[in-house]
């Protein structure tokens, strides 16, 4: 006899745990997603897990092996398609099955195109009840850079800044120290912490020194590769970004050729160049996307971008952010403060690339805006 085709209260409730579960490998499961199991009886939760970290094994295996022989007869929930691929790990579909799980709730597909609903197939082939689709949106957002990574190889690209009122960055004398208080700039650092990738232009690099790391954020992450978009080469190697005690890789994307004594000068501190020239004598914005993702050791598939106005311009003009995240500080700078973002070039608002607004949430005296691409609004591909 089948189960119901719909997930009830209760086990919404251990998709929302499975949730919670899954963000504990928040900045730690690149290039892989963030999932969450949890192997269920009725009320009783009998297993729990999540996916820790790339090479290591899945969500499901972690909750079922909690479970132990209590597994047999129950009910999973889990934050994302079983794979049915062997990779690094065998197919979970295999270990679900022979655990003897009777039914499987799941948020999200996985968009993986070795997996992409076969997972689900295959688990309804050999009998068990598959309800799907349970919280999805939750789960989706929670994947918002392996969905994106996994499909184009490219990364998903944040544009974060931080503001006044009137969308300065910085006042007329390009001072910026600072503008958002503790609290936003806190969330900053658990933000790059949660990505794979941070990204200046060199301009914000020359006038702010950056080091771009994370700091004071709890939990366990890796460190995010740092970058620096530097089209000429300007970035002196004495920039506190190539601090040897910092962590993270430092990556400089140019497009200057190779062989250039100045890239041998950052090549030797300890950076990392790519070089994507453009038609114009600057970084092919397009190009370093694609090659961040391809990278061959580690990949990068979450992008957060601080700016400056030039680079937020640029990336924004050719369709390449994905969601904004926007620090408001409560005061003005004027038009004499320096733009957010560079010039578009749009000559009314009904052509400006649409967002729409996911969150809004006080921090300190700040307030934060999380705004994604509307649907349909997809990235020019290259
Ligand atoms: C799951 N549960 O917890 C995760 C899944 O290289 P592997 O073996 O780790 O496989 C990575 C792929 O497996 C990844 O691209 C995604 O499709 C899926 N991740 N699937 O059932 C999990 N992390
Ligand atoms: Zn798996």
């Amino acid at each position: 006899m089948s189960g119901p085709r719909e997930a009830s209260a209760g086990e919404r409730a251990h998709m929302a745990l499975a949730l919670r579960l899954a963000a504990e490998g928040r900045g730690r499961t690149s290039p892989n997603p963030m999932v969450g199991a949890v192997v269920f009886d009725g009320e009783r939760v009998l297993g729990e897990g999540f996916h820790p970290r790339a090479g290591e094994p899945h969500a499901e295996v972690f909750a079922l092996r909690a479970a132990g022989e209590r597994a047999r007869g129950a009910s999973m929930a889990v934050t994302l398609e079983p794979c049915c691929h062997t990779g690094r790990t065998g197919p979970c579909t295999d270990a679900v099955i022979a655990a003897g799980i009777r039914r499987v709730v799941v948020a999200a597909v996985d968009p993986n195109p070795l997996v992409a609903g076969e997972g689900l197939r295959r688990l309804e082939a050999a009998g068990v009840e598959v309800v799907s689709g349970v919280m999805a949106a939750e789960a989706e957002r929670l994947n918002e850079a392996f969905n994106r990574w996994i499909v184009s190889r490219r990364p998903f690209v944040t544009l974060k800044l931080a503001t006044s009122l009137d969308g300065r960055i910085a006042a007329r004398t390009g001072s910026s120290r600072w503008i958002t208080g503790p609290a936003a700039r806190a969330r900053v650092h658990a933000l790059r912490a949660a990505s794979d990738g941070v990204l200046v232009g060199v301009g914000t690099a020359l006038a702010d020194d950056p080091q771009l790391t994370a700091r004071d954020v709890p939990g366990l992450w890796d460190p995010p590769a740092r970058l620096v978009v530097d089209s000429q080469l300007r970035l002196p190697a004495t920039a506190r970004l190539l601090d040897a005690t910092l962590p993270g890789p430092v990556i400089v994307a140019t497009a200057v050729p190779p062989g250039d004594p100045r890239g041998h000068a950052l090549a030797a501190a300890g950076a990392e160049l790519l070089h994507v020239p453009g038609d114009d004598g600057r970084v092919d914005l397009e190009g370093l996307l694609v090659a961040l993702g391809a990278r061959a050791d580690k990949p990068i598939t979450s992008l957060l971008v601080e700016g400056g106005g030039v680079l937020a311009g640029a990336l924004v003009a050719r369709g390449l952010v994905d969601a904004l995240i926007l620090h408001k500080a409560p005061f003005l700078l004027g038009a004499d403060g320096v733009a957010a973002v560079g010039p578009l070039g749009l000559d009314a608002p009904g052509d400006a690339p649409r967002l729409v607004v996911a969150a809004v949430e006080r921090l300190g005296d700040d307030v934060e805006i999380v705004a994604h691409r509307a649907a349909g609004a997809a990235s020019r591909e290259v």
